[in-house]
């Protein structure tokens, strides 16, 4: 399998998204360059950005003067031909079954409420942020019951489905969602930790994320 080149990620540093990516291409040992994007400052309402990826958002993976969007998308594509995508058919699609739970779940209950709690768009008691919590809870319980049985979340292996999911999930007390009643979670989240090359990158958010103070897809 011949490695991709040329790579450039286009990113954001809070964006638990966007460490998805940096993760695998650390434990992949591939070469990249970081092109960071200000999200809150405009940097992605230009017309040069509408180019790279009409949706506006990051992250975004240069490989050889192609763009692809999509941190899931960049997964699979980083990953193919290795340990972490399996072949098998049957496994490959429990692959991607953790990859779209965690983009319809995952992403908005947990990761949506740890960006509107952390930088003032909500506050603990909003009916929105009640309801992400509850979502977040939900999911949780069901992330701590396939792991009752389970080491990684499919395959038997470490894959990028684990990557994936643990982007945001290792970040869910940033949400103010407690994790003591889900030891299989908290046991998973230890041995992806474990996983060689692991590293953890993810920054805080600028003040410009509050709302009112820049510019970007989120309105104010
Ligand atoms: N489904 C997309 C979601 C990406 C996304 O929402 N990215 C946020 C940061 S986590 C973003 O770049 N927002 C752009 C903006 O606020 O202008 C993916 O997984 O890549």
């Amino acid at each position: 399998m011949t490695e991709p080149t040329g790579l450039r990620l286009y990113d954001y540093g809070a964006s638990c998204n966007c460490y998805k990516a940096r993760l695998l291409l650390v434990q992949l040992g591939l070469p990249y360059e970081r092109v960071p994007v200000d999200i809150f400052d405009g940097d992605t309402l230009t017309d040069e950005y509408a180019a790279i990826n009409p949706a506006r958002s990051t992250p975004v993976l240069e490989t050889d003067g192609r763009f692809l969007p999509e941190s899931n998308a960049i997964l699979v594509y980083l990953a193919r031909g290795t340990d972490f995508l399996p072949g098998d058919p049957f496994e490959l699609a429990q692959v991607v079954r953790w990859l779209i739970y965690e983009q319809t779940d995952v992403v908005p209950m947990i990761g949506g409420l740890r960006f509107r709690l952390l930088v003032g768009r909500l506050t603990d008691t909003d009916p929105d942020a009640v309801r992400r919590r509850e979502g977040a809870q939900e999911v949780l319980r069901l992330l701590d019951d396939h792991l009752a049985t389970r080491d990684f979340l499919a395959a038997g292996r470490y894959t990028i489905a684990d990557i994936a999911v643990y982007g945001y999930t290792h970040r869910a007390h940033e949400a103010q969602i407690d994790l003591a009643p889900y030891d299989n979670v908290r046991a998973w989240l230890e041995r992806v930790e474990q996983q060689p090359g692991y590293m953890e990158d993810v920054e805080p958010y600028g003040a410009n994320a509050a709302p009112g103070a820049g510019r970007s897809i989120y309105g104010d």
